[in-house]
């Protein structure tokens, strides 16, 4: 049995889920841009019963230029095929290898929230446990091993890439952020609260929510520079620091918040300003089964 103490204890305050406060220093492109055509996704049923989409390798132009300094220098990235699930975890997943339930705003179809990334981590753990995969995350050192054939948090770049499913707009459905209330719950139609997931629309390779309801833990550490070191295929994120990347904004974010390129560090050091813990949650990825 796993021991949940381990992944909380070992030096970095794992628990801790305060976000940087930040301000948005340049607005949203007006330039309409539209996703590229797509491919009907490929939906994959796992063994626990949760729906994922195979995404396929490719590259992309990762961060923008009309975002925060930390979402640049745009750059391209190229990455392996990954499967990441549909939707975020709701909490009837997430009770299926953990208990109690957690989340602030109770539903079995909505996301899971009041997550922090080692419960994100000792999920994978076990749902990979569960459906006979190679656990990624060593529960003492938190270090994740990439070549395990199990579930992990998705590294910033997959989250990013995801999310695009091929469109360079702001959002994954072009630069419009009139548009974001079809494919979005956040602070202006979500009623101060999460919602059943993938009552919006879908990006163009099938995934939900990946615009707001809850903001999704990757497997990286941030760092705001690391764009200018990032090595251009399966870049994986700093070695060391104190905060983990959240990415697609919240139920209580701003609509800029929301876009694809927007990066949140979380950090123990600073009082919560975008986000909360019931805004916190997470989808996971793997290897394509071969
Ligand atoms: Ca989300």
């Amino acid at each position: 049995m796993m021991d949940p103490t381990r992944l909380v204890s070992h030096g970095r305050p794992w628990l801790r889920l305060i976000v940087v406060p930040f301000v948005f220093v340049v607005g949203c492109k007006k330039v309409e841009q539209t996703a590229a055509p797509a491919k009907a996704p490929t939906i994959v049923k796992t063994k626990s019963g949760i729906d994922a989409v195979l995404i396929p390798a490719g590259s992309f132009r990762m961060g923008s230029q009309a975002g925060q300094e930390d979402e640049r220098p745009v750059h391209e990235v190229r990455l392996d095929a990954f499967l990441m699930d549909r939707t975020e975890i709701t909490q009837e997943q997430y009770a299926k290898y953990t208990k109690p339930n957690p989340a602030h705003f109770k539903g079995p179809n909505r996301p899971v929230e009041m997550t922090s990334w080692a419960d994100a981590a000792l999920f994978c753990n076990k749902r990979s446990r569960a459906e006979g995969l190679q656990p990624c995350y060593d529960e003492e050192t938190t270090e994740c091993d990439f070549e395990a054939n199990g579930y992990r948090l998705p590294t910033e770049a997959e989250w990013e890439y995801a999310c695009r499913a091929g469109g360079a707009g702001e959002y994954h459905f072009g630069s419009d952020p009139g548009k974001l209330q079809a494919y979005a719950w956040f602070a202006d139609n979500a009623g101060k609260q999460t919602h059943p997931v993938a009552q919006k629309k879908p990006n163009a390779w099938g995934l939900f929510d990946m615009h707001g309801s809850v903001a999704e833990w990757c497997n990286d550490v941030y760092a705001k520079e690391y764009y200018r070191a990032s090595p251009q295929a399966n870049p994986r994120g700093p070695k060391e620091g104190d905060k983990y990347v959240l990415r697609g904004g919240a139920w209580n974010s701003s609509g800029k918040a929301c876009r694809s390129a927007y990066r949140v560090g979380e950090d123990p050091g600073f009082q919560d300003a975008c986000f909360a813990r019931d805004a916190l949650g997470f989808r996971c990825v793997r290897k394509p089964s071969r």
